[in-house]
């Protein structure tokens, strides 16, 4: 990455706003002595929630299996969060990166049907 000088009489703080998208580091001299060091800003990705949905047909066990198989519960974290869904209609499975709340949310979908229940899960942003 391409590293800018800025001599401090141009000097001004190193907002990432000089139009590169931020992907130019910054440091500051003063007659050729590193007054500062390039700052390195990092931005945690978004992330985003599995939010499984009750119904009136999926076994219990399939879905407790679901929770331990794909979003690696206990057996007792399973149990609780099954309950949850069954009384309140919908429960946080997890909390992933988008890719891979996509894809739980995906084989989730794709192994109730294989097994012909109507189970349902959404992503949303966390
Ligand atoms: N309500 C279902 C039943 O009584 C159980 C169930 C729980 C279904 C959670 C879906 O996401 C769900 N068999």
């Amino acid at each position: 990455m391409a590293i800018m000088t800025i001599d401090t009489e141009m000097a001004k703080p190193a907002d990432n706003t000089n139009g590169n998208g931020g992907g130019e580091l910054q440091e500051v001299r003063r007659d050729g002595l590193l007054l500062a060091e390039p700052e390195v800003k990092t931005k945690r990705p978004p992330y985003f929630k599995v939010v499984l949905l009750n119904d009136d047909y999926t076994p219990m066990d399939f879905v407790v299996f679901v929770l331990k198989d794909i979003f690696h519960k206990t057996h007792e974290e399973a149990v609780g969060v099954m309950m949850e869904i069954h009384n309140k209609g919908e429960g946080l499975c997890g909390v992933y990166t988008r890719d891979v709340a996509e894809t739980k949310a995906e084989l989730v979908i794709t192994i109730s049907r294989r097994n012909e229940y109507p189970l349902q899960c959404r992503v949303e942003k966390a």
